[in-house]
């Protein structure tokens, strides 16, 4: 599907900027026990562009922002994530796309290198300035918990209801991250060498660390989150290799990563609320 057209959204520039903490955000009502249609939550967002996009009508936001999702068979958490997560980015007046990638082969699931994917498909897409590499089925549960980038590549799921609202381990740096392309280009981006359940995410919480940038957080009470409960998918088992892996953080983050990665693009296709990314990213042989 090479001919699908890269975004393009109208902009008036003479609109004002949006103002740095949009207004009349607060505390939300999450639940996960709706039975989401997507037909329902495409009538509750009639102003998304094709694609899953959207941008404040009224001013010019100050940052471009690409939402990435690894997936692989989580059909139902994806429409609960789609039903709050539009609202909350809308409110919240971003200038944001969704992308949704998803991993085609049934072998064992690479989170990461998903997310590499993710931002360079997006990358080509708009003018992106800062990447939300975001877990399917983790809702945060105020909008005050602002989805955006800052001077630091950002944590932005530090109090899950799962871990009682407190970070289990120090540099835990799972389920939401935020980095703007500049900060994820000095990374190299994630490893794609993690395959199966784990260490993906401390392993990247390394890579920042060595490139001499620190890790910020929300305050912990505006990021409380809540995480869909679920077992661990088959096919997403652990290897037990990543402890072994992430000693070597540091050797590997030169090469491994945005500037190793290699894959096939199945298909890309606009949804109305997402953009999906069909892909082969091989099977770590
Ligand atoms: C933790 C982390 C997560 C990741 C993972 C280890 C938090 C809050 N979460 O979550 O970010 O580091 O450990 O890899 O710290 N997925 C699919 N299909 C699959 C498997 C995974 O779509 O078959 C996607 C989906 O977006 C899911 C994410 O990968 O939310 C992470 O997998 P998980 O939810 O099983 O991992 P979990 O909850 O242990
Ligand atoms: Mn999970």
């Amino acid at each position: 599907n090479k001919l699908r057209k890269r975004v393009s959204l109208d902009q008036d520039e003479n609109l004002p900027k949006c103002p740095e903490i949009p207004p009349d955000l607060g505390p939300l009502d999450i639940k996960f026990a709706y039975n989401m249609s997507l037909l329902k939550i495409i009538s509750q967002n009639p102003n998304l562009q094709p694609g899953g996009h959207s941008r404040p009508k009224y001013c010019t936001a100050l940052q471009k922002i690409a939402i990435i999702i690894p997936f692989r068979n989580r059909e139902s958490h994806l429409r609960t994530w789609l039903y709050y997560m539009h609202p909350f980015l809308q409110q919240q007046q971003a200038d944001y796309g969704v992308y949704v990638v998803e991993q085609t082969e049934d072998t064992l699931f690479n989170r990461a290198k998903l997310m590499n994917v993710g931002y360079s498909v997006a990358i080509k897409d708009y003018n992106y300035t800062c990447f939300i590499f975001t877990d399917v089925d983790i809702i945060p549960m105020d909008g005050r918990n602002l989805f955006r980038c800052s001077d630091n590549p950002r944590h932005m799921a530090n109090s899950v209801d799962k871990f009682n609202f407190k970070l289990p381990y120090n540099d835990i740096f799972g389920g939401i991250v935020a980095f703007t392309k500049e900060q994820f280009i000095k990374v190299n981006g994630f490893s794609n060498v993690f395959w199966g359940w784990g260490g993906e995410d401390d392993e990247l919480f390394q890579r920042v660390v060595a490139m001499g940038m620190k890790v910020e957080r929300p305050d912990q009470t505006i990021a409380r989150s809540k995480m869909i409960s679920h077992k661990r998918d088959p096919g997403n088992e652990s290897t037990g290799k990543s402890f072994h892996l992430i000693k070597k953080a540091h050797e590997r983050l030169h090469k491994d990563g945005l500037n190793s990665l290699i894959y096939t693009i199945i298909s890309i296709t606009s949804h109305k609320l997402y953009t999906k990314i069909t892909v082969d990213i091989g099977n770590g042989e």
